[in-house]
C-alpha cells in the first residue's frame, strides 16, 4: 500500500439506522475495488468490517470499524459504524474523524429514529453527507416515498443525482443524472455492468429530475444563479463543479441508489464519493491552542506531527490498539511521540492501516489518513498525540453517561480479580460502560446504554477474557428521604463498671429540596457537645443515612441541625457521640413520614404510527406521562417521563409489539417519589433479601 497524501484521501464514515446495509454496502465497495477476492456477506458472516465473532453471530455492527478503498488513484478510508441505537455512540465517533458521511437509508423504511440521530450529528459537525438508498430491489421499496420522509425529516436539499432503473426485484442499474448515461448491471451481483442507453420510458422522468438537480445547484451559488436565468441551465461542467461546492459546503445533499446485496450501483458511489467529497485539505480539523481558543489545524504534512486517538481496541494477546488520524504531519513507524493530554511521553512502533481486522504495516501516515498502532502504554480514546512544543490539542468527542446498570457476580469464585482487569480493558475500548461496585450491597455493578449493551459486554468478557459471569436483574438505584422536619434525641450511655461510654445529643431534621443531597449544620452554643465530638455525631448520622431506613437505600435531601446535648467528663469519647449520632437519627426517622424515592426516565419511542396508540396505553399501564406526540411522514415519536423501574422488560415489548419496527431512547431525569402500594413491596423485598443474606452467612 503506498503512502497516500492528504489531497488523495477521502474520509467517510457509513452512518445510518440498523439494517439500512451499511456493512453489505462497504462489503460491495470493497469487492468491486478489487481490495478483496470475495464478495463478503453480512448473512454468511464474512464481511471485511463486522469480524468480530458477536458481530458476525448477531449479524449486526457493534463498534466500528475501518477498511479502505483505492480507486481512481486516491485512497478512500471507510468507517463502518453500529446503527442500533446502544452503540450510536461509536457512529459519533466515526463522524468525529471523517470528513464526509455516507448515510445509508433502507429505501423499503425510509428514514427511521437513528437516520435522524446521526443526521443531527453530521450536521453538528457541518459534515458533507451523501445520501445512499439502500435495498432498492426490495418489495415496496421507492425512491418517491424514501425521498419525502428524507425531505420531511433531513432537509429539502437532499436531491438524487441518479435514478433507479427497474423497481423491487427487478432494480438493475441507474441513469446519472449528470452525465446522462445509463448503467445495466449483472443479476448475479458480480458488480458487472454495462453502458446502456437510457430507457425509453425514463427519458421524461430523468429530464425533469436533472432540471430540478440543476435548481438545486444553482440556488446554492450565486455566480450560477445569475448564469442559469441567463442561459436557463448550466453547463456539465458548471453543474459538477457547483455540486461538489454545494456538497463540500454541506448545503446540498445528494443522492445516489444501491442495492449493495446485489452488487448494484458501486462504482458510481465511488466516483461520487471521489468526485463531490472533500478531502482532508478541504477540512480543517477542529483544534484548541494553549489558552483553550478554539482555532483548526489543516491537514498539511509539513506543520509539526499531529494526531486524535479516537478509538481504543482491548485485544486480550495484542494489548491495546489504537486508532488514531493523523491531522497534520506525517507520523513515522520506530519514532517517539508525546501525549500531550496525559503529559506522557510513547514510543510508536509498526504503525498500521486495518483493513477490517488485517493490519499491515507503513513506514509512515501522513496527515489527513486514519491508522493505528499497538501497545501505547498510556493513551486512551480522546487523546492527542504529537509534538511536545506543539501548543495544540483536539477537543475530545463527547461520550453519553450509563443509564442502566446490572449486578454481575463471576461464575466460578476466585474471577473477581480477574473481572476487575478485564473490565478495566473494556473500559478503556469502550467509554459508555462503566464498571464499579455498590458501596450498600457489595455486589459488582456493571452500567450502560442498555440490556444489549450489557450483554454484548457480558459477551465479550467471556469470550475475549474467559471470564464468565451471572447477570442479575438490573437494581433500581432507588433512594429514601423524609417528607417532615422533626426534632429527635439520642442518648448511648453504658456505666456499668470499667471505663464508661456516654454520649447524647438532639438534632432536628427538615427536607430540602430534590437534588439536595444532604447537609449537616452544627448549632451547639455554650459547649452542650465539646467541639471535639461534633464531627462524631455527624459520623454516626452520614453511617446510618447511607444504611437508609425503610429498605436499605441512601437516605438524601435533607438537612440535620445538632442543637443540644451532654456529656461525661470522664466517660464521653468519639464512639459513644457517633453512636448517640445514629441512635438520634433512627429517632427522628419514626416522626419524620420517610418515603422511597425512584429515578424518571425521559423515554423517547419512534414506531410507524399504526402503533402509536397501542404504545401509548403500554406507557401508560407503566406509570408513565405522555409529555407529547410528534409523526414524521408515517412514523409517531412519542414522548414520555416513566420511572425506570417499568422499563426494564421495555425493548423485548417494544420489539414484539411493532414487529421491530419501533426504537426507543431513554436518559435519566429526576427521582420522584414512589406510590405507596409500591413502597411496601419493595421494603418487603429489602427485607427478605437481607434475611437471605443473613442465612447465607451462617
Ligand atoms: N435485499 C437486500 N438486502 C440487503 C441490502 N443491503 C443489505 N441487505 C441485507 O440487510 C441486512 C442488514 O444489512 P447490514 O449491512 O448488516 O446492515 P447495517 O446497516 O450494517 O446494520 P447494523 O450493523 O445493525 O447497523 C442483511 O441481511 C443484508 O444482507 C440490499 O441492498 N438489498
Ligand atoms: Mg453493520
Amino acid at each position: 500500500m503506498k503512502v497516500y497524501d492528504a489531497a488523495s484521501i477521502r474520509n467517510v464514515a457509513l452512518v445510518g439506522h440498523s439494517g439500512s446495509g451499511k456493512t453489505q454496502l462497504a462489503s460491495a465497495l470493497l469487492a468491486v475495488s478489487g481490495m478483496v477476492n470475495r464478495f463478503g456477506k453480512v448473512d454468511e458472516g464474512t464481511t471485511v468490517t463486522d469480524f468480530d465473532e458477536e458481530e458476525i453471530s448477531r449479524k449486526h455492527t457493534l463498534s466500528a470499524s475501518l477498511a479502505y478503498v483505492e480507486w481512481n488513484r486516491q485512497k478512500i478510508n471507510l468507517i463502518d459504524t453500529p446503527g442500533i441505537g446502544n452503540f450510536l455512540s461509536d457512529a459519533r465517533a466515526g463522524l468525529h474523524v471523517a470528513d464526509a458521511a455516507l448515510v445509508v437509508v433502507d429505501a423499503v423504511a425510509g428514514v427511521m429514529v437513528q437516520t435522524e440521530k446521526v443526521w443531527e450529528a453530521a450536521a453538528e459537525l457541518a459534515l458533507p453527507r451523501l445520501v445512499v438508498l439502500n435495498r432498492l430491489d426490495r418489495e415496496r421499496a421507492s425512491l418517491e416515498r424514501a425521498l419525502q420522509s428524507l425531505r420531511d425529516s433531513c432537509g429539502r436539499t437532499v436531491i438524487p443525482i441518479q435514478l433507479p432503473i427497474g423497481e423491487e426485484r427487478n432494480f438493475k442499474g441507474v441513469v446519472d443524472l449528470i452525465a446522462r448515461k445509463a448503467y445495466v448491471y449483472q443479476t448475479d451481483d458480480s458488480g458487472k455492468y454495462a453502458e446502456a442507453a437510457i430507457p425509453a420510458d425514463m427519458t421524461t422522468a430523468v429530464e425533469s429530475a436533472r432540471e430540478a438537480l440543476i435548481e438545486m445547484v444553482a440556488e446554492n451559488d450565486e455566480q450560477l444563479m445569475e448564469k442559469f436565468f441567463e442561459a436557463g441551465t448550466l453547463t456539465d461542467e458548471e453543474l459538477l463543479a457547483g455540486l461538489r461546492n454545494a456538497t463540500v459546503g454541506a448545503k446540498v445533499f445528494p443522492l445516489v441508489c444501491t442495492s449493495a446485496l446485489l452488487n448494484i450501483g458501486t462504482q458510481p458511489l465511488l466516483d461520487a464519493i471521489v468526485t463531490d467529497l472533500p478531502s482532508p485539505l478541504d477540512r480543517p480539523f477542529k483544534a484548541l491552542d494553549k489558552n483553550g481558543t478554539e482555532t483548526a489545524r489543516g491537514a498539511d504534512d509539513k506543520l509539526p506531527g499531529s494526531a486524535f486517538v479516537w478509538k481504543t481496541i482491548a485485544d486480550p494477546f495484542a494489548g491495546r490498539i489504537t486508532l488514531f488520524r493523523v491531522v497534520s504531519g506525517s507520523l513515522k513507524a520506530d519514532s517517539n511521540i508525546f501525549n500531550k493530554t496525559r503529559d506522557a511521553a510513547e514510543r510508536f512502533g509498526n504503525l498500521l492501516l486495518l483493513q477490517g481486522k488485517t493490519q499491515s504495516s507503513m513506514p509512515e501516515i501522513k496527515a489527513g489518513d486514519l491508522g493505528a498502532v499497538a501497545k501505547l502504554k498510556d493513551t486512551l480514546t480522546n487523546d492527542t498525540l504529537g509534538d511536545r512544543t506543539d501548543p495544540i490539542h483536539f477537543p475530545a468527542i463527547k461520550f453519553p453517561e450509563p443509564v442502566l446498570s446490572y449486578a454481575i457476580e463471576p461464575k466460578s469464585r476466585g474471577d473477581e480479580d480477574k473481572i476487575s482487569t478485564a473490565m478495566h480493558r473494556l473500559e478503556e475500548e469502550d467509554p459508555t460502560i462503566r464498571y464499579s461496585r455498590d458501596p450498600q450491597t457489595k455486589e459488582l455493578l456493571l452500567s450502560g446504554q442498555g440490556q444489549l449493551h450489557i450483554e454484548v459486554t457480558v459477551a465479550k468478557l467471556k469470550r475475549r477474557f474467559g471470564v464468565d459471569v451471572n447477570l442479575k436483574p438490573p437494581r433500581i438505584p432507588y433512594r429514601e428521604t423524609i417528607k417532615s422536619a422533626t426534632e429527635a434525641h439520642g442518648r448511648h450511655k453504658k456505666q456499668t463498671g470499667g471505663h464508661g461510654q456516654f454520649g447524647d445529643c438532639k438534632i432536628k431534621v427538615e427536607p430540602l429540596p430534590r437534588g439536595a443531597d444532604f447537609e449537616f449544620v452544627d448549632d451547639i452554643f455554650g459547649g452542650a457537645i465539646p467541639r471535639q465530638f461534633v464531627p462524631a455525631v455527624e459520623k454516626g448520622i452520614q453511617d446510618a443515612r447511607t444504611r437508609g431506613y425503610l429498605a436499605g437505600y441512601p437516605m438524601v435531601d435533607f438537612r440535620v441541625t445538632v442543637f443540644d446535648g451532654s456529656y461525661h467528663d470522664v466517660d464521653s469519647n468519639e464512639l459513644s457521640f457517633k453512636l448517640a449520632g445514629s441512635l438520634a437519627f433512627k429517632d427522628a426517622m419514626t416522626r419524620a413520614r420517610p418515603t422511597i424515592l425512584e429515578p424518571i426516565m425521559n423515554v423517547e419511542v419512534y414506531a410507524p404510527s399504526d402503533f402509536a396508540g397501542d404504545l401509548m396505553g403500554d406507557l401508560n399501564g407503566r406509570r408513565g406521562r405522555i409529555a407529547g406526540m410528534d409523526t414524521r411522514g408515517a412514523m409517531t415519536i412519542i414522548k414520555a417521563q416513566v420511572p425506570m423501574a417499568e422499563m426494564l422488560t421495555y425493548e423485548q415489548h417494544l420489539t414484539s409489539a411493532t414487529g421491530g419496527r419501533g426504537s426507543y431512547h431513554m436518559e435519566y431525569s429526576h427521582y420522584d417519589e414512589v406510590p405507596s402500594q409500591l413502597q411496601t413491596k419493595i421494603i418487603s423485598a429489602a427485607k427478605a433479601e437481607r434475611a437471605g443474606v443473613e442465612v447465607e452467612e451462617v
